[in-house]
Parts: C-alpha cells; structure tokens; sequence
C-alpha cells in the first residue's frame, strides 16, 4: 500500500501527532480505569486480525499509548488512518 506520511495522516484524524525521527503517528488513550482500557484493546485486537494491521501499543493501567505505521511499507498509510479512526470511534 502507498505511503500517504504521518502529516497527510494527522491532518484528517483528531488528537493524533506525527512521530519524531520515524514515519508514525501517535496517541495516547485515557480511559476510566483498566477495565475500560482493557475492553477498547480487546475490541481493536479483534479489528486488527480482521484487517490484518496491527498497533503497536503499550498499556499501564487505564492509559494505552498507540504508534501505527505500516511495517510493510515503511511509513504511514491509508490503513493506518482506518484502523486510528476506528480507535476513536470506540474510545467516543
Ligand atoms: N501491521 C502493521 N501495522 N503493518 C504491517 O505492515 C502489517 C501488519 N503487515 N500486520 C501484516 C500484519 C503482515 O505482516 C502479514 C504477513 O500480513
């Protein structure tokens, strides 16, 4: 899939920032407590096999702090803009 960059990408997605020195973008989730965190992750694992893209994540307690590049093509695609928006639209 063709690069679209992490700036095309955080200028169409909202409270996602370009990464320093690498072609990502990040975010960093807070939710009420692990529970909440938990069950986002659980649902974006299960969207992530499907569409065969994966985050790289990290998660302490209730905050999950997410990079997404395309490993494949070295940068930011149109598959990363998806799978960000679909992180939004659970986190509300
Ligand atoms: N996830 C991400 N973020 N980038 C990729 O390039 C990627 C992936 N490639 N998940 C997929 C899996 C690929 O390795 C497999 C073989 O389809």
């Amino acid at each position: 899939m063709e690069k679209i960059g992490a700036a095309a990408a955080v200028g169409v997605l909202s409270g996602w920032s370009a990464v320093e020195g690498r072609d990502a973008i990040f975010k960093s989730f807070q939710f009420a407590d692990f529970n909440e965190a938990w069950g986002f992750m659980s649902r974006v694992a299960l969207k992530a096999e499907t569409a065969d893209h994966h985050p790289e994540w990290f998660n302490v307690y209730n905050r999950v702090d997410i990079t997404l590049a395309t490993h494949d093509a070295d940068g930011v695609t149109q598959r990363d803009v998806d799978l960000a928006a679909f992180m939004d639209a659970l986190a509300g």
